[in-house]
């Protein structure tokens, strides 16, 4: 006799029952038995994989309606609180033990205090409703990769969205020893409004019990915040991977294809909506991830893998002459689920889609009109900035054929980019490892964008773009990407890219589709098929690989002004950064390895001995008469 099973037993169809007593990890039957109790739920359904159960989710999405049809086959919409459209950094909390302190950068409250505040919030939520257990895979299946995840919610939409964006995990589940660990996420969207959407946005609870490697959200839907296997089972997978000495990254994976046919692996970290989606998408590029990345050594070679299996992007500015393939996926028959855009007649609008659009409509706000203000006073736009599309990966034509290899694919090169207005040139080269995890990874700096709630465009240091999800000390993390170069034989090559530097008067220096031509520009020198000139802050490109470049990638005719506006050296900005970036982590660190500091004033010095020979803003000529 399982006690928890007996308990749960009212609450379980017969066939439920039996797709749970297929499980045989008591864990998996604890937090089940003990989620619906707390929550009160009236029935419970097991999602087993099956075509049938599948289906049965999609339908009770629209049903409910937590989603609604669109005019195109498989397309639904789907509508967060007009106060829930972001991942909420301040609701957003770890749970520490009494006398633990995580880094003052992040947030956090006692371990006993926060656990009864959110079940306190929890308590009886599901009254009335069915609680969804879903079982999946971070990564592919068997594979060394792999960490098995459970969530239970009361959403059809997230176990819907779970359908699209993670690897199904049952069956695992189901073959699995009865010791077999795993993630636990508990979700409610709490009391919600006649529109479907978290009413109590006050009372919004999103709590990491790494203790228990168990995650609470309560009073949101926005996916960021309710689908556990987001930022919430990565900020515990880093915790993982920091006791079991591998990677877990904010990074998109990518296959560039350079000459003869081959192609070479890229990993990516940008943070959110800093063009981290739109590389991976690059037309003629294969796309392996978009969003988070395992990293292990495996025969002394680092070997990347996806740990989603979809995509949930940032739809603002997907238009057809930028975005061709991801805009026609958006436009054909297939399963997608749109968040928060405009919907006028059954049809999806978004901003900078490349068309007009309508003046009225339905949009996260409700019923929509051009004018229209919030209780602020503010003009509501059509659709959300941070409007999304949830889609499978393998409905992309340019998906990688890699994707489920248990082994992952081998990661030649590392490329790390925020919004810098100022200081980094578009693309650089590490002159080795530590210092590209240094110099570009630990360095990043961007703005504030509209993916997490508040205000846009503060000057943030952003480590290694993870800084919202690490949950060990800052220095450590640093730390770990420092040992990680030393695991392997050859490490992967590391790049600073900047898609956001600007001129004195504000304007971009660079088209958005310029990265293309960097990106094959770093596929060339993972290779080492091009030379570069050595600045202070890394080896930088020749023009006239440029220039060549530009003309087979664009099509465009790329002039010496262009690139010297863009590739001269900044002194006095990068002098600049790396005093803020030493002050933060003085402030704000605990455990920063020595290197750090070394590494950054060592480039400081670099910079000062080239302001005084040749001033503040130096040509690439100049350096690349002086190599
Ligand atoms: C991000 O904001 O970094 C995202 C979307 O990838 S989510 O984390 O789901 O909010
Ligand atoms: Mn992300």
């Amino acid at each position: 006799m399982n006690p928890y099973i007996d308990a749960m037993r009212p609450k379980l169809s017969d066939s439920d029952y039996k797709k749970l007593c297929a499980i045989s990890i008591p864990k998996v039957h604890e937090f089940i038995a003990k989620s619906a109790d707390l929550c009160n739920a009236e029935h419970i359904f097991i999602c087993s994989d099956s075509q049938e159960d599948k289906d049965y989710i999609r339908n009770q999405a629209i049903t409910t309606k937590e989603e609604a049809h669109l005019n195109i086959k498989g397309h639904t919409v789907h509508f967060d609180g007009y106060h829930d459209q972001g991942r909420d950094r301040e609701a957003t909390k770890y749970l520490v033990p009494k006398r633990v302190f995580l880094s003052k950068a992040l947030n956090q409250i006692d371990r006993q205090e926060g656990l009864a505040e959110v079940k306190g919030t929890l308590r009886d939520s599901m009254t009335g409703r069915t609680m969804i257990a879903r079982f999946l895979s971070l990564g592919p299946t068997n594979s060394v990769f792999t960490i098995l995840g459970l969530q239970c919610t009361d959403s059809w939409y997230v176990a819907h969205s779970e359908d699209l964006l993670y690897r199904s995990g049952y069956k695992v589940f189901t073959q699995s020893s009865p010791d077999t660990d795993f993630l636990r996420v508990l979700h409610s969207s709490g009391k919600l409004t006649e529109r479907m959407v978290s009413e109590e946005y006050n009372k919004k609870r999103i709590y990491i019990d790494y203790m228990d490697n168990t995650i609470y959200s309560v009073n949101t839907q926005y996916a960021g915040n309710s689908i556990g296997f987001k930022k919430l089972a990565f900020r515990l997978a880093i915790r993982k991977a920091n006791t079991e000495g591998w990677l877990a990254e904010h990074m998109m994976l990518m296959g560039v294809h350079g000459p003869g046919g081959r192609k070479t692996y890229f990993a990516g970290a940008f943070p959110s909506a800093c063009g981290k989606t739109s590389t991976a998408m690059l037309p003629g590029e294969t796309i392996l991830g978009d969003d988070i990345a395992y990293i292990r050594e495996i025969d002394s070679v680092a070997r990347a893998v996806n740990v989603e299996s979809g995509i949930f992007g940032i739809i603002k500015d997907v238009n057809p002459v930028d975005d061709v393939s991801i805009y026609n996926v958006l436009h054909e028959p297939g399963e997608i689920i749109f968040s928060n855009v405009l919907i006028k007649d059954g049809k999806p609008y978004w901003l900078g889609m490349g068309c007009e659009l309508p003046e009225d409509g339905i949009n996260f706000s409700g019923k929509w009109h051009k004018g229209k203000k919030d209780e602020a006073g503010n003009e509501i736009p059509a659709a959300h900035k941070n409007a999304r599309y949830a889609v499978t990966l393998t409905a992309l034509d340019n998906c990688d054929p890699e994707l489920e290899n248990p082994q992952g694919v081998e990661l030649k090169g590392i490329m790390y980019g925020g919004r810098d207005a100022k200081a980094y040139v578009p693309v650089q080269q590490s002159f080795d490892w530590d210092h590209g995890i240094i110099a570009y990874g630990a360095s990043l700096e961007t703005e504030t964008t509209f993916a997490t709630i508040g205000e846009e465009g503060v000057p943030e240091i952003n480590m290694m773009s993870i800084q919202d999800f690490i949950s060990i000390p800052l220095g450590k993390n640093v730390r770990n990407n420092l040992d990680f170069g030393k695991k392997v034989e050859k490490p992967p090559v590391v790049f600073g890219v900047n898609y956001f530097l600007k001129d004195k008067i504000g304007n971009y220096l660079n088209d958005p589709k310029d990265k293309h031509v960097w990106v094959k520009w770093m596929e060339l020198r993972v290779h080492g098929e091009v030379d570069a000139i050595q600045t202070p802050t890394g080896y930088i490109p020749e023009y006239e690989d440029l220039r060549k470049l530009f003309k087979q990638v664009r099509n465009k005719d790329y002039t010496k002004a262009e690139y010297v506006a863009q590739f001269s050296i900044r002194v006095q900005e990068n002098m600049a950064k790396i005093k803020r970036v030493r002050k933060f982590y003085k402030k704000n660190v605990t455990y920063t390895p020595e290197v750090v500091f070394w590494v950054l004033n060592q480039q400081y010095e670099r910079l000062l001995n080239a302001k005084e020979k040749y001033g503040n803003y130096i040509s690439p000529e100049k350096f690349k008469e002086l190599s």
